[in-house]
């Protein structure tokens, strides 16, 4: 059996995993298997000058090898060319694209650095698995070291459709990096479907029968892989004693008002504003919801260095601010906006807690939060999701309210609808949700993506 080599630009801290969540658990148990191999940075950024040895710690059999980033690197590849270009392009915000050319030479330094440090590690019979949008030309530096084994790509952002990719400086050398993988997997049949149109539209490729995909010489293998969770531990989290207790304390706390809750990174992708917006036109057009529901939304700060980040959230800090100044009394806060990390199994409790679950993001690769919101609900009782048409989730997750973002009518309407629903429907809903949460949990995406990557065929060495 192969050894399964993971490469992401963080590396999960594995003592910590069960609390870190899903993804990190599931990797673990992928590289537990066979033994395995997790590279990528350690989070540490040193002088342009030092020594970057990678460091190698074992984790039950499991190898974490981990190298830190310069502070040149730190801000051309990590917070320039990746958060700056990558993320906003691939989110469709154009209007965010902040790009200077010592972003791309970092961006391509780094990836051929991890390259030849990794090169080293991979044996002839290992898989390699590289994980989003930081590390796209890792597999064509590892071919140039020699590494002929099976390589899979999985980006966990969406790919938009080629008339917003050109705008990305070098995107036809991005695209035609990734023809060194084997497999490519993608959350989404639309964002299979926007790459493959770049393909045939910008780089003069064919797509085959199965979605075999050829350009630059090459063939590989380009499928969606939907991204789940680990429904059981969401559901027992939000089942212990200690969240009985959280959930009663909390009813009380809120005279038995109902209570919506959002809990996202503070990123701009998320719609933050336009969900606050959305919550204050709720008030306005079914005031009968004044002193009586209550938006809880949890978003924790994250890349804090990148300028569009800090604005958001002085954007959402006002907005908030003004909501509650508006609209709030001595004995009522509509809004109450926590910016910070909270342990997995209090989020578990809120969801349950919650008579409804708000994820509208602009744009979203998939969303695991609409997921786990559906596995905490107890099914004598469940809350209602309701889900913007631009997340991946919304492909499959058909039976939530789906929502336009973008529109504050369309989202409080849904608002209110939520709140109102008679139990039948919200238990059919539930229902069907969990079903289909269970089916693409995160084991099926691991199994499906490695079974996949397996069956690729020829390995192509440089
Ligand atoms: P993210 O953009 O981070 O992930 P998401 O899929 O919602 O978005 O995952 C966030 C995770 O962090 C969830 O497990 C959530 O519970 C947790 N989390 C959020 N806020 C938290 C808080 N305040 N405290 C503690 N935990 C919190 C990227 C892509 C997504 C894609 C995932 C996985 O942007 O589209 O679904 O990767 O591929």
């Amino acid at each position: 059996m192969s050894r399964l080599v993971v490469v992401s630009n963080r590396v999960a801290d594995l003592e910590t995993a069960s609390q870190s969540g899903g993804l990190a658990v599931a990797l673990e148990a992928a590289l537990k298997e066979n033994g395995g191999l997790w590279f990528g940075w350690d989070g540490n950024v040193v002088e342009d000058d030092a020594p970057l040895t990678p460091r190698l710690i074992e984790h039950n059999a499991i190898d974490i090898v981990t190298v830190p980033l310069t502070r040149n690197e730190y801000e051309t590849y990590y917070l320039g060319y990746s958060n700056k270009v990558l993320w906003p392009s691939l989110h469709y915000r154009l209007g965010l694209l902040d790009y200077q050319s010592t972003f791309l030479e970092g961006y391509r330094r780094v990836n051929a650095r991890m390259a030849e440090q990794l090169a080293k590690l991979i044996g002839p019979q290992d898989v390699v698995w590289v994980h989003d949008y930081h590390l796209i030309p890792l597999a064509s530096e590892l071919r140039k070291h020699g590494i002929g084994v099976r390589i899979g790509f999985f980006l966990h952002i969406p790919f938009p459709p080629p008339d917003v990719l050109v705008a990305v400086p070098d995107h036809a050398w991005l695209v035609e990096t990734l023809f060194a993988y084997d497999l490519i997997g993608f959350q989404t049949s639309g964002d299979v479907a926007n790459f493959q149109r770049y393909v045939t539209e910008q780089a003069g490729g064919t797509v085959g029968p199965g979605g075999q995909t050829s350009a630059f010489g090459r063939s590989i293998a380009v499928r969606c892989f939907p991204i789940g969770i680990d429904v059981d531990s969401i559901y027992e989290m939000a089942h212990t004693p200690q969240a009985e207790a959280q959930i009663q304390r909390l009813a009380q706390r809120a005279l038995n008002r109902m209570q919506i809750i959002g809990v996202d990174r503070l990123d701009y992708t998320k719609g933050l504003p336009d969900r606050l917006r959305a919550f204050r036109r709720l008030l306005e057009l079914y005031p009968g919801n004044i002193k009586r529901v209550t938006l809880m939304q949890v978003a924790p700060p994250t890349r804090e260095e990148v300028a569009a980040y800090a604005e958001i959230r002085q954007e959402l800090e006002g907005l908030s601010g003004a909501i509650n100044g508006e609209f709030g009394d001595f004995d009522w806060t509509p809004v109450r906006y926590i910016h910070r990390a909270v342990p997995r199994d209090t989020l578990a409790a809120l969801f349950r807690g919650s008579k409804a679950g708000l994820v509208t993001p602009l744009r979203d690769g998939m969303n695991l939060v609409a997921k786990e919101y559906i596995a905490a609900q107890d099914a004598a009782d469940p809350g209602v999701l309701i889900l913007s048409r631009f997340a991946g989730a919304a492909e499959d997750l058909e039976e939530a309210l789906i929502v336009n973002p973008y529109d504050v009518d369309d989202v409080a309407n849904a608002m209110q609808r939520a709140l109102n629903m008679p139990f039948e429907e919200r238990a059919e809903r539930h229902q069907a949700l969990l079903k289909r949460v269970r089916a693409r949990d995160v084991r099926h995406w691991r199994e499906t993506f490695l079974g996949a990557l397996s069956r690729t065929g020829q390995c192509q060495a440089a």
